[in-house]
C-alpha cells in the first residue's frame, strides 16, 4: 500500500484523494490548474498560439471560474498536429502512444510519460475499486487491445489494484465464453453491447450466462441505458458498473462509477476539470445538472496536457454521492455528431435502446437506418430490431406498433420499425455502430 492510500470504507482501501472535501479539491484542482495551462503554454505552440489569439495569459488563472476565459482544444486541433505536434515532452520521454481509428479522417494520436501511465493506472484501479473490484480476483478483460485505449488501459488498472488479468481482448466470442467457463472469473471488463453478445452466444450453446462464475461487470466505451444495465444485470447475474473516458484525455477511468449507490460515474477531479458548455453557444458554461456538451481540462499529464477539450458528449454534471468531492456525471445520451435530426427533432440511439427495451417483446439488438426514398424530400427512419427468441408473428407486429407509438409520444419522430428475426443484426465486437446512414451523398 503507498503511502498516500489511507484506510475509508470497510472492506476497501480508498486513495486519500477520494475522501478529501470538496473545498480542499478545489484548492488542488486550482493550483494544478496553474500549472497545467502555464506548463501547455510554454511547451505546446498550439497553445501559445491560441492563448496569444485569444488575448489570454496563463497568469490570468487565479480562480477556477477563469478557466472560461481560455480557448477550447477540439478533435479537429489534434488531428492539424498529427502525429505529435500536441506533445509537451520530448519524444525520448514518451513512454507509450495511443490513437483513436479515425473512421472519419485522420487518427488522433495521444502520448504518455512514465508518470502518465502510472496515474492511469492508479485511476483505473480507483474505477474498478468503485464498482465492487478486489484485489486478488480473476478479470476477464474483453475490451480491445492496441491502439485504442480500452485493453491496455483496463488492463493496467487491474494490475495496479492487485487482481489477476485475462487479456483476451475483444472478439472470437466462442473462446471467450470457453475461458469464462475454464478460469472461472470474478469479474468481465467489455463495452456493454459486446456483453451482450457474449450472453447471447452463451445461449446459442446451451449455457445459461446466470450461471457463470461473473459477478461484476464494468462496462463503458458506448452509451448505454439503465434498461441495458438491468437486461445485461438479470441475463448475467451481475453487478454492472460504468466506466467512462476518451483516449483525448486519458483513456477510461477519467470516470467511474460505485457500485453501492449505481447513479452515475465520479469524474476524478483530482486529475481532471469538467466544465458543461452549450454546444450550441460554446462560450456559455452551464451549471451542475444542466445538459449541454462535456469539456475536460487535465490537471496533472505530462506528455498530452489538454486544455478545455470539447468532447461531443451530451451530459451533465451532478453532485458526488458515494465520493463526496467528486462530481458525477449523468449518463451520456449521445454525442453531438451522432445526433439523428429527423424533420427538425433531434433523436439519439439511446433514447430508442431505453423505449425498446421496456418492449417486453423486443430484444435489445438494434440499428438505425437513414434513408431518403426516390423522389422524396424527407429523410426516413427506420428502426430494425431483432424480436426475442419466443415471440410469434403476432406477437412481433404487435411490438412493432408499440414501438413505433412510443418513439412518436416520447420522441416525437414518426418512424418505421421492423422487427427481424433473432440473430439477423450484426453484432457488436467493441464499439457498436447502430447508425447506417444510406442517404445518398451530397
Ligand atoms: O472509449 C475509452 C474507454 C475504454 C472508456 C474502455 C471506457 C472503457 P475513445 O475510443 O477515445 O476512448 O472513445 C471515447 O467513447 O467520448 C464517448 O463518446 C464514448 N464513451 C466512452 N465511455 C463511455 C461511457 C474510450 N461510459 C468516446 N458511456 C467518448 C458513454 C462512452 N459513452
Amino acid at each position: 500500500m503507498t503511502q498516500e492510500t489511507v484506510a475509508a470504507t470497510s472492506d476497501a482501501v480508498l486513495d486519500r484523494e477520494e475522501t478529501i472535501s470538496r473545498d480542499e479539491l478545489e484548492a488542488l484542482q486550482l493550483s494544478r490548474l496553474q500549472h497545467t495551462v502555464a506548463y501547455a503554454y510554454d511547451r505546446v505552440p498550439l497553445y501559445k498560439r491560441k492563448f496569444d489569439e485569444t488575448g489570454v495569459h496563463p497568469t490570468d488563472l487565479r480562480e477556477l471560474a477563469d478557466l472560461a476565459k481560455f480557448p477550447f482544444t477540439t478533435k479537429e486541433d489534434l488531428r492539424l498536429e498529427y502525429p505529435f505536434g500536441m506533445f509537451a515532452v520530448p519524444q525520448r520521454e514518451v513512454a507509450r502512444i495511443h490513437a483513436s481509428s479515425g473512421t472519419t479522417g485522420r487518427a488522433t494520436v495521444v502520448g504518455y510519460t512514465k508518470k502518465d501511465l502510472a496515474d492511469w493506472a492508479k485511476l483505473v484501479a480507483r474505477s474498478f475499486r468503485a464498482s465492487g473490484v478486489r484485489p486478488g480476483m480473476k478479470v476477464h478483460n474483453a475490451y480491445g487491445y492496441g491502439l485504442f485505449t480500452g485493453g491496455m488501459g483496463a488492463h493496467a488498472g487491474a494490475e495496479a489494484l492487485g487482481c489477476t488479468v485475462i487479456p483476451i481482448s475483444g472478439g472470437q466470442t466462442e473462446r471467450q465464453i470457453t475461458l469464462i467457463q475454464d478460469f472461472e472469473p470474478d469479474v468481465i471488463l467489455a463495452t456493454p453491447t459486446y456483453l451482450l453478445t457474449i450472453a447471447d452466444a452463451m445461449v446459442k450453446q446451451g449455457i445459461d450466462p446466470a450461471s457463470t462464475s461473473l459477478k461484476y461487470a464494468v462496462l463503458g466505451a458506448e452509451p448505454w441505458t439503465e434498461e441495458m444495465r438491468h437486461e445485461l444485470e438479470v441475463t448475467m447475474n451481475i453487478k454492472a458498473c460504468d466506466i467512462y473516458g476518451l483516449s483525448e484525455v486519458m483513456g477510461p477511468g477519467v470516470a467511474g462509477e460505485a457500485v453501492e449507490t449505481q447513479d452515475g460515474s465520479h469524474i476524478w477531479e483530482d486529475h481532471f476539470r469538467p466544465e458543461i458548455i452549450d454546444a450550441f453557444n460554446p462560450s456559455v458554461v452551464l451549471g451542475d445538472g444542466e445538459h449541454g456538451e462535456l469539456v475536460f481540462t487535465s490537471l496533472t499529464k505530462e506528455a498530452l496536457p489538454i486544455i478545455r477539450y470539447r468532447t461531443k458528449d451530451l451530459t451533465r454534471l451532478l453532485p458526488g454521492t458515494a465520493r463526496p468531492a467528486h462530481r458525477r456525471m449523468g449518463r451520456i445520451t449521445g454525442r453531438s455528431d451522432d445526433m439523428i435530426i429527423l424533420r427538425g427533432v433531434n433523436l439519439f440511439p439511446s433514447q430508442i435502446e431505453e423505449i425498446a427495451l421496456r418492449i417486453p417483446e423486443l430484444s435489445p439488438h438494434f440499428q438505425l437506418e437513414l434513408t431518403r426514398p426516390e423522389g422524396q424530400r424527407m429523410d426516413q427512419l427506420t428502426v430494425k430490431i431483432e424480436r426475442r427468441e419466443s415471440v410469434t408473428l403476432a406477437g412481433s407486429a404487435a411490438a412493432a406498433k408499440a414501438l413505433q407509438q412510443q418513439i412518436k409520444i416520447q420522441v416525437g419522430s414518426t418512424c418505421r420499425v421492423d422487427v427481424v428475426e433473432p440473430g439477423s443484426l450484426e453484432r457488436s465486437n467493441g464499439k457498436l455502430r447502430r447508425i447506417y446512414d444510406l442517404r445518398p451523398k451530397a
